[in-house]
């Protein structure tokens, strides 16, 4: 064999290493995404795009599509308040399994109905 062409092994070789340590080395969950519509399909209501998600570090896209301003509260953490017509993001780390309670902490809101729980497995 040439020069060239152990060279040119040796690359694809590293290249294959360079592949396959990253996807051993990483957990299998990866990181998930819900998309909460705030107001809908009643001013005091959440729509989730799903209602249950793996345990790991969740981001909740939250977008206000009612008339008032709403936040987004769930396990210890909340977005600020988000008004109407505007988004908001929040990354929140559940450790583990269980069923967890979201509200908009706004007064009133939660009791009027802006509330749920999400199952985490
Ligand atoms: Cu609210």
């Amino acid at each position: 064999m040439s020069k060239i062409r152990v060279a040119a092994l040796g690359l694809v070789a590293v290249a294959m290493l360079a592949w396959a340590v990253p996807a051993l080395a990483q957990p299998k969950r990866a990181a998930s995404t819900i998309s909460v519509t705030a107001g809908k399909p009643a001013e005091f209501k959440f729509t989730l795009s799903a209602s249950s998600v793996k345990h790991g570090t969740v981001t909740f896209n939250i977008t206000n599509s009612g008339a008032l301003a709403h936040d987004f509260s769930i396990n210890g953490k909340k977005t600020a308040l988000i008004q109407p017509k505007k988004s908001g993001t929040l990354t929140v780390t559940f450790a583990k399994a269980g069923s967890y309670p979201y509200q908009c902490t706004v007064p009133g809101h939660a009791a009027a109905g802006m509330k749920g729980t999400l199952k985490v497995t």
